[in-house]
């Protein structure tokens, strides 16, 4: 869909939720790679309006269910303890009292509450950030650890099975008729050294060693929101691919993004994983959620350090060859320089593992 269609789209969706003679202000919003997203000013507030991407969320049924059943689950919590600093987002009804609008092309909107005098961080600059970022999942994770994970449904089938990434670069590489360039190939021999490795957790999973969990799904720096005058982390945003999964998948993710001192985009810096800010992190995340893991997960959650980069590397190289069909992108190559990246980071990541381990083994005693 263009631009102006999409936000023509956008508006009429928007006065199903505000009355005809209301002035609309909508802007895009974020920098997410599927949906799309604006700020709709009506004149009283500000509030979000999202398109979920059909063509990856198949089911937005289960999203909005999902948000419900988590979200009513949050205030209920929140209310009963309040706790100092943290907020969530809610949904907001149409008029006639519904959660969702499907828009003319069918697809599926929904509308958030916008929380105000935050920010997003695009790399970490201090241990102080990286503490925050952590202390943020660990809310997060803590506050959803009574929902029992199966009475989320599943909003994307098969969304952390690495054997499937791995299945379908392999398809995409057979459907080719001609040879793999240059650098796709370098990345391709990588991906080689890896396969015995990536059913690692669902291994784990099957011997009894950890357990599924509600998870966020998607804790990548710029879904953190900060204050806007300190360093606080105040919320979790993003919340589509909430549901029943590994909080080590969610621990890899949050480390992938945020220990990178070179960022997820381009931007010239150079990718590396770094351990001030992966020892600052696990702090903060062990202050609010130590008592959902235990001593055996920590081997895992450095399984998921590197397993989460490689297999997003995985999904953008696929989506390369594929024509980019899945993540937006800016020019032709983004997604191969985006799939580099993340196996750079692997390899440093990888690279590091007995000081990750130190690490893992001395937060956890400390
Ligand atoms: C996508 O849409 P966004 O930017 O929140 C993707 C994540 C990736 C992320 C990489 C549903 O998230 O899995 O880690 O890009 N979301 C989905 O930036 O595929
Ligand atoms: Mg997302």
């Amino acid at each position: 869909m263009n631009e102006s269609a999409l936000l023509d789209g956008a508006r009429a969706v928007a006065f199903q939720y505000v009355d005809p003679d209301r002035e609309l202000t909508l802007r895009p919003l974020g920098q997410g790679l599927i949906n799309d997203t604006f700020l709709v000013d009506d004149g009283r507030g500000l509030w979000v309006l999202q398109r979920i991407n059909p063509t990856v969320f198949r089911d937005p049924g289960a999203v909005i269910s999902n948000l419900r059943l988590i979200l009513d689950h949050a205030s209920r919590s929140l209310f009963l303890k309040p706790e100092e600093g943290w907020r969530l987002t809610n949904l907001l009804k149409t008029r006639s009292g519904l959660d969702f609008v499907l828009g003319a092309d069918q697809s599926c909107w929904r509308a958030m509450v916008f929380l105000e005098r935050t920010r997003t961080l695009e790399v970490l600059r201090s241990s102080e950030e990286a503490i925050e970022v952590g202390r943020a999942l660990g809310w997060f994770h803590a506050l959803m650890g009574d929902i029992d994970p199966s009475r989320l449904r599943d909003p994307l089938p098969g969304f952390h099975d690495t054997k499937r990434y791995v299945k379908n670069w392999d398809l995409a590489v057979t459907a080719r008729s001609t040879p793999l360039d240059e650098s796709t190939r370098a990345l391709s021999d990588l991906i080689e050294g890896y396969r015995d490795r990536i059913g690692v957790l669902e291994a784990a999973v099957r011997a009894g060693l950890i357990s599924p969990a509600v998870t966020h799904g998607d804790p990548k720096l710029d879904n953190i929101l900060f204050s806007e005058e300190g360093i606080r982390a105040v919320s979790l945003i993003d919340l589509d691919t909430v549901s029943s999964g590994l909080l080590h998948h969610d621990l890899g993710d949050c480390f992938r993004s945020s220990c990178n001192v070179g960022g997820e985009g381009e931007g010239g810096r150079s990718v590396h994983f770094d351990l001030k800010m992966f020892e600052a992190v696990l702090k903060g995340y062990l202050s609010n959620a130590r008592h959902l893991l235990k001593l055996t997960d920590l081997d895992f959650i450095y399984e998921a350090t590197w397993l989460l980069p490689f297999e997003l590397g995985i999904r953008f190289l696929t989506d390369h060859l594929q024509g980019d069909l899945y993540f937006k992108a800016a020019y032709p190559g983004h997604n191969l320089k985006r799939a580099q990246r993340q196996f750079d980071l692997v390899q440093s990541i990888e690279g590091q593992k007995a000081l990750l381990m130190k690490i893992l083994h001395r937060q956890w005693l400390s």
